[in-house]
């Protein structure tokens, strides 16, 4: 039973080698530069794969995405499409990625960036901001971990609402869903937050359109992926007024690159794809219970619907 792991750098696939190696002894797991023989692979686990790379691997019988979404799997046009995949998520994401939303919807709520920026200027000024109860949070996406920020922010007593593409019935949180809900949703709306996975009905959403229907001077949080959002759209929006502040957590091309006119706006919060960032010693042992499970009975609780692209 072999296990084949690839990711983009050398080190970290070797680190989560060893993980499983430690939790599996009685699997053989390679890193993909060393697999002694492709027939004998049967499980891959993969964060942004080559394109073709899993080409050579004829028997697999589940590929593991290192993360929540899959999009980045599905990238690979050469990738087999029989063969299911199982996501990587658990308490450890969501609990990190409602610290993430939390500080950042906080952060714009009480408008941090603008009293950092008087304090760089020395400038004493009362920024007075209504209390959360009176300021509307949008979550698009209602899953994993959409649904567990949006309940937080509702904890906190922000007014929440939010985006699904089926209906939802969540205590304490206005729901929207479908194309026919979009509109509806984003009235009003002041802080937007983004936890949509990448699919062709998503990408792109993030753009003029949308930041039209938001209240004017609205915040946008994307911890979801770089291609939902329009950079362009971004820019114009902030320079206009119609939108006042961003924190982007994912971006078109990773790392971004050091010529990016996001790095050097004043109204943009650049972090590097850390909102919920799975980690080895944790991610491992949830990857080897998915694969014990799926070998012992063919399936699991975290299957994507690649057809859906989620
Ligand atoms: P889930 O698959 O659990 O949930 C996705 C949600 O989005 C569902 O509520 C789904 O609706 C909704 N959705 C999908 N398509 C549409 C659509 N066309 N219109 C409206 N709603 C739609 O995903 P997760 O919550 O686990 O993760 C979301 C994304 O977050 C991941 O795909 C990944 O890209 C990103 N992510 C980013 C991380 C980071 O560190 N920055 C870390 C982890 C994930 P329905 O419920 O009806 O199916
Ligand atoms: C994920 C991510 O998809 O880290 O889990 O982006």
């Amino acid at each position: 039973m072999n296990i084949v792991v690839s990711l983009p750098a050398a080190d970290k696939t070797e680190w989560w080698c060893q993980m499983l190696r430690d939790l599996m002894p009685d699997w053989n797991v390679y890193p993909i530069d060393k697999v002694p023989d492709p027939d004998a692979v049967t499980y891959s686990v993969l964060w942004r794969p080559a394109t073709g790379s899993m080409r050579p691997f004829r028997n697999l019988k589940a590929i593991v995405s290192l993360g929540a979404g899959i999009d980045h799997v599905l990238a690979d046009e050469q990738l087999p499409t029989h063969v299911p995949i199982i996501r990587t998520v658990g308490t450890d994401l969501t609990q990190r990625m409602k610290e993430y939303v939390a500080l950042h919807v906080l952060r714009h709520h009480r408008e941090l960036p603008a009293i950092q920026a008087n304090q760089a200027r020395q400038l004493w000024e009362q920024i007075v901001v209504p209390p959360a109860t009176q300021r509307r949070v949008g979550v698009m996406g209602l899953g994993n971990l959409g649904a567990v920020a949006a309940d937080l922010l509702k904890q906190i007593g922000f007014e929440v609402r939010g985006w699904s593409r089926s209906p939802k019935d969540l205590p304490g949180i206005q729901c929207f869903s479908g194309a026919e809900g979009f509109g509806a949703f984003l009235e009003g709306t002041e802080i937007l937050v983004c936890l949509l996975p990448l699919t062709e009905s998503t990408r792109g959403i993030l753009n003029a359109d949308t930041f039209n229907r938001l209240k004017r001077g609205a915040s946008i949080v994307n911890a979801a992926r770089g291609p939902h959002l329009v950079d362009s759209d971004l820019v114009e929006a902030l320079n206009s007024g119609q939108i006042s502040s961003a924190t982007l957590d994912v971006f078109h091309v990773e790392p971004l690159p050091n010529t990016h006119p996001f790095w050097t706006n004043p109204k943009i919060t650049v972090t590097p794809h850390v909102a919920s960032l799975i980690d080895a010693p944790t991610g491992s042992k949830i990857v080897a219970k998915n694969i014990r499970t799926f070998q012992e009975t063919g399936t699991v609780a975290d299957l994507a619907d690649a057809k859906r692209g989620y």
